[in-house]
């Protein structure tokens, strides 16, 4: 019998686990390969895949990874599908459906998120490779009169519409609405950021609502509410954990089981210090978690930098970040514990 979707979403935000973005495009992964010297090939973007979903660290503190279309059809060095090896490490597979940020036409500096062409089908041949959640970004830029109404109702509608066709499906949508912290902008102080976060995520509910998603079968994947890259007036972590905390209590209806944060361009530690602290300010009406990408994977590639005699070290570093982040999701993450496990 197929697992509910309700039963997965609980399952991808488990107490003191989250969520491995492995989802790079591989214009994203060569990009981040090429800076540390390594070779992108499929096999050489399989092998850095295979270490991590290998890495004991899984079992413990993943609850999900997300691949991108080229990963979930790959087999591990050995033949096994890298799907099987996920799910052996009690996490759950799913799948970036997003065709990527586009150019929005007649909104200049904006984007909209492509992809619901055939995603019907698609959703169907992924279920079938063993996918049970699915992820779609849209990206929200800050600065120079952005973002416009337009482009926000837009990419919201485009959340609600993929969310939708992904629960038809049995497949859980990770509905993720980044309001970026790192784009060409990127001045606006944590307040701004603030006001732009409580509009995109009203209107990502409203349109939710209005395609009729269950929101008991979505996890949200929010950026925190921080100030832009280039903001002279950068906050404190505090004040990151609280602006935070309330702006997902005003938005975020209490039916929504999990909230699983992307990382956006912060450190490692800012990352993980940021979301202990949300957790603190508990008891909160959903679970809270990471879903990051590059706070979780940096260290990891770069111990690994390619070479095979590193893949041990390379799972350790990804089996450091890895707990590191798993106590913060529990609210129990230290500066000590940072140090004396690294
Ligand atoms: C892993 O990176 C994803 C984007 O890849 P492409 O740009 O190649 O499509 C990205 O959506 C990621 O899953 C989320 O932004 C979270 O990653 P970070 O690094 O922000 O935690």
């Amino acid at each position: 019998m197929s697992e509910r979707i309700e039963d997965i979403a609980k399952k991808m935000v488990a107490p003191g686990k989250g969520i491995l973005a492995a989802d790079e495009s591989s214009g994203t992964i060569t990009k981040r390969f090429e800076k540390l010297g390594i070779t992108s090939t499929a096999d050489s973007r399989r092998d850095y895949r295979e270490m991590m979903f290998r890495a004991p660290a899984m079992k413990e503190h993943i609850s999900g990874v997300i691949l991108y279309d080229e990963t979930i059809r790959q087999n591990a060095a050995d033949g096994t599908p890298l799907v099987k090896v996920i799910q052996d490490a009690g996490a759950v597979p799913g799948i970036k459906v997003d065709t990527g940020a586009k150019d929005l036409a007649g909104f200049p500096g904006e984007k909209i998120t492509e992809g619901l062409d055939g995603l019907r089908e698609r959703f169907a041949e992924y279920y079938k490779l063993g996918a049970r959640f699915a992820k779609w970004r849209a990206v929200i830029d800050v600065g120079n009169g952005l973002p416009t109404w337009g482009a926000l109702k837009a990419n919201a509608h485009a959340l609600a519409r993929y969310a939708r066709l992904a629960q038809e499906a049995g497949i859980v949508p990770i509905v993720e609405p980044e309001v970026i912290m790192d784009g060409p902008n990127s001045t606006h102080d944590i307040d701004r950021c603030y006001e732009v976060t409580a509009w995109a995520l009203d209107t990502v509910f409203d349109e939710l609502f209005e395609q009729r998603v269950n929101l008991e079968g979505i996890v949200l994947k929010p950026n925190m509410v921080i100030a832009g890259q280039k903001s002279p007036k950068q906050a404190s972590a505090q004040e990151v954990a609280e602006k935070t905390v309330k702006v997902l209590k005003a938005s975020v209806p209490g039916a929504v089981p999990g909230i699983a944060f992307l990382s956006g361009g912060q450190s490692d530690e800012q990352a993980t210090e940021h979301l202990n602290l949300i957790r603190q300010l508990g008891p909160l009406p959903w679970e809270v978690t990471f879903s990051y990408g590059r706070a979780l994977q940096a260290a990891a590639m770069e111990t690994w930098k390619g070479k095979k005699e590193s893949l041990g070290a390379g799972q350790k570093a990804f089996a450091h970040r890895a707990k590191m982040n798993g106590l913060a999701a529990l609210g129990k993450w230290t500066s000590k514990a940072e140090k004396e496990a690294a």
